[in-house]
């Protein structure tokens, strides 16, 4: 695509072994040139090691996954590969959307082939004949990269009924969502695949046991797929030992608002957060906070830039790394018009399902609204206390992980004392959040 330019992507680690060592670098529309750039040859070694070894070192890696929640990859496999149900399902979630999240995008529209490759590998290594591969359906130049290089894996036997001569079976078919930020929860991709509603099913029973058609599904996020390529480049032992004890590899950070070159990082886990915002260029203008995590995570303080990102790290501070969303607030920014804006996401986003969520983020959003304008029911503490209460219900008694996060991010604010302040977008007069 010419005028496409590569988005700002940088890696500290360099050499062969960074998820990001192919973007910008390889033609996305060519095979051959993916496999001049060394494609492919972790698919051979996968065959030579055998799929039970390819389980192993994934667990002798420690990866987690990369979708927010951590679960440990080589874990999940081994529920799937000795399932004795059959057929096995491989869905790979390429439904990005957590607001501020875009390195799966960067992912799939310059390196699309790599996504072929590992879903090839993780299907394979599970007994999987067939992948589904939802991509979000605001991705057009992803889902046009990626269907290309489908079928050019197809057409050079990469993909089909005999994969590379060895006589397995393996395909992809690529489903597109259709703008649902709820589509994203496994178990509503699951049944948006089927043809049925996006709504999130209970759990458990987990994916791995009863998942698509109801059989062992491996779901995996797009980033966690790359990190496969990278340990069987490695092997398990060495790719765990880069980062920390529990959060192994490296991590894409999506970096955007106020720092000099926002764009998508990929940084070895334990890195601080200091050495994250210079590697984006710094800070422009004063930091006042930073939304660690994304929607569902929690705000860091200025004093608290050199906490290491890692899974614990961010838990230490009351925040989590989420899908790697880093989103920095100078003291001009409107952060109470921020928080409403992700109340009325969720709110817009709610699949309606469960009443503590479906009336919970109305409510939370009436109660951000009514203190923006300085008319709460009662005196602020009144509506603060109506917040806590409402957080405390959807965490405990929602359904799926949008219900039980959307008060995350205005529960943190309200512990760290963000909104007690004056807003500074009132030039310091009086605040919004004072009741008048
Ligand atoms: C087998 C068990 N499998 C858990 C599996 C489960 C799933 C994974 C995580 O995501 C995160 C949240 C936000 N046997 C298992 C098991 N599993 N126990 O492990 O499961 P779970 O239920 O802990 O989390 P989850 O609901 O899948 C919640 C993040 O998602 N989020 C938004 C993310 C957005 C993006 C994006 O835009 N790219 O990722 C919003 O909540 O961070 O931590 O596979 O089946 N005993
Ligand atoms: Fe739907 Fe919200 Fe319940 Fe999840 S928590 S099932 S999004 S209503």
């Amino acid at each position: 695509d010419p005028g496409v330019s590569v988005p700002q992507t940088r890696s500290p680690r360099g050499g062969s072994l960074t998820l990001l060592r192919r973007i910008g670098v390889v033609d996305p529309t060519s095979l051959d040139d993916y496999r001049a750039h060394g494609g492919y040859e972790t698919l051979r070694r996968a065959v030579d090691l055998g799929a039970s070894r390819v389980v192993q070192e994934l667990k002798d890696s420690s990866l987690t996954g990369r979708g927010g929640a951590a679960f440990p990859t080589g874990v999940k496999w081994d529920g799937v590969a000795t399932a004795p149900v059959r057929p096995h399902y491989l869905v790979c979630n390429a439904d990005e959307s957590e607001p501020g999240t875009f390195k799966d995008r960067v992912l799939m529209e310059y390196d699309p082939f790599g996504l072929v490759e590992a879903m090839t590998i993780a299907g394979w290594a599970t007994g999987c004949e067939r992948g589904y591969l939802y991509v979000r359906g605001e991705y057009p130049l992803a889902t046009r990269r990626l269907e290309h290089a489908i079928e050019q894996a197809r057409r050079r036997g990469y993909l089909g009924e005999d994969v590379m001569g060895e006589g397995v079976t393996f395909d992809i078919e690529l489903r597109r969502g259709a703008g649902a930020y709820i589509c994203g929860e496994e178990t509503a991709l699951l049944n948006s695949i089927e043809g049925f509603r996006g709504e999130p099913r209970n759990k458990p029973p987990f994916p791995s046991v009863s998942g698509l058609f109801g059989k062992p599904t491996v779901i995996n996020n797009v980033e966690t797929l790359y990190n496969v390529l990278q340990v069987l480049d490695v092997g398990g032992p060495a790719f765990a030992s880069v980062g920390g004890e529990r959060s192994t590899g490296t991590k894409l950070f999506c970096v955007s608002g106020a720092v000099a070159t926002p764009g998508v990082y990929e940084v070895d886990f334990g890195t601080t957060l200091r050495e994250l915002l210079t590697l984006a260029g710094g800070l422009r203008g004063e930091l006042r906070t930073i939304l660690l995590g994304g929607a569902a995570g929690g705000f860091v303080m200025p004093d608290q830039l050199d906490v290491p990102l890692t899974l614990e790290g961010a838990r230490e501070i009351g925040a989590t790394l989420g899908s790697g969303v880093v989103l920095a607030f100078d003291t001009d920014a409107d952060l109470v018009g921020t928080l409403r804006r992700i109340a009325a996401f969720f709110r817009d986003e709610s699949c309606g399902q469960c009443v503590p969520c479906r009336v919970g983020t109305v409510r939370q959003e009436e109660a951000l609204a009514r203190l923006e304008r300085g008319t709460p029911i009662g005196d602020r503490e009144t509506e603060l206390a109506l917040l806590d209460d409402l957080a405390r219900v959807m965490r405990d008694a929602s359904i799926c992980g949008l219900g039980q996060t959307a008060p995350a991010a205005v529960g943190s604010a309200l512990a760290l004392g963000l909104l007690d302040r004056p807003d500074p977008t009132t030039n310091g007069k009086a605040s919004a959040w004072v009741p008048r």
